[in-house]
């Protein structure tokens, strides 16, 4: 889907004039995923395999250019478009936070185009949250309001009682319920098995 869209001139690659973020259509991307030959030829990096060969042929057919948010460092900076698009924001534990897609929002990719798109902001869902579980949700204290200790939260993931993240997701993004039911927990399996090799 159609994430957002940013055209601040300073965040713009060389030559560009607006660049559209692109996220998973999620759940139905993850089942779609498992029909491309990037996961079925059992090779390692079925996602950014598939994120790289759609998004060129998206940018190809637009004039664009195709730009992957692993590809570095130093990184693209996904972050700030995301926030400057006006459609996520960033939630009290940092992480980005979108009106549908809430903590789960994430890109495939972006597209930087010669010519210049506009999309209207949306509202971030924080601000009609009022028990804001996502402040309380790790059991490691590793990710709330003061931010992510990634050495925390990897040291939990090694103890038994990190399994339930490591099969479901990280609890934090799962609290909120902006985006709750979205993402098939064996997605989340995935992505967390690539997170913490
Ligand atoms: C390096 C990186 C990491 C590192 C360090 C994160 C960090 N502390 O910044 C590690 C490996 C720890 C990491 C972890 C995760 N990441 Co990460 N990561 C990146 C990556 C590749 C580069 C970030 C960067 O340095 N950019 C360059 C700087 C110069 O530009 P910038 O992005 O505008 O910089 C801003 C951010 O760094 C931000 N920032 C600062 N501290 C933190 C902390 C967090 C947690 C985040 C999200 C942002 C953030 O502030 C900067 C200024 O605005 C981005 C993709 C990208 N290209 O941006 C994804 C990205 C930020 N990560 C993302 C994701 C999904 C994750 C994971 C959830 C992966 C997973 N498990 O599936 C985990 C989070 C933890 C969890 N418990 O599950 C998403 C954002 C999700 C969201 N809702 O916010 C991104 C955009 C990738 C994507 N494909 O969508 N990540
Ligand atoms: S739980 Fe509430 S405060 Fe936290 S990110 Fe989701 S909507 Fe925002
Ligand atoms: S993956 Fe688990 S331990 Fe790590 S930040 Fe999320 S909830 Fe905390």
């Amino acid at each position: 889907m159609l994430a957002g869209v940013v055209s601040t001139p300073a965040l713009m690659p060389k030559g560009a004039m607006s660049v559209a973020l692109l996220s998973p259509d999620e759940p139905a991307w993850w089942p779609h995923l498992k029909t491309m030959p990037e996961w079925q030829d059992g090779q390692p990096d079925p996602v950014d395999r598939w994120s790289a060969r759609v998004l060129s042929q998206i940018a190809g057919n637009c004039g664009g250019t195709a730009i992957l948010p692993s590809d570095g460092p130093p990184y693209a900076p996904f972050y700030s478009w995301a926030l400057e698009s006006g459609r996520c924001h960033s939630s009290p534990v940092r992480l980005l936070v979108h009106a549908e897609a809430g903590l789960f929002i994430s890109f495939r990719g972006a597209i930087a185009l010669p010519f210049c798109v506009a999309l209207p902001a949306l509202a971030s869902p924080c601000l009609s949250c009022v028990d804001r579980p996502c402040l309380t949700a790790c059991p490691a204290a590793a990710l709330g309001a003061e931010g992510y200790d990634v050495p925390a939260c990897h040291s939990f993931l090694d103890r038994p009682e990190g399994a339930d993240c490591l099969t479901g997701g990280c609890r934090v993004r799962r609290a909120c319920p902006v985006g709750k039911g979205r993402r098939d927990p064996s997605q989340s399996a995935h992505h967390m098995r690539y997170f913490h090799k």
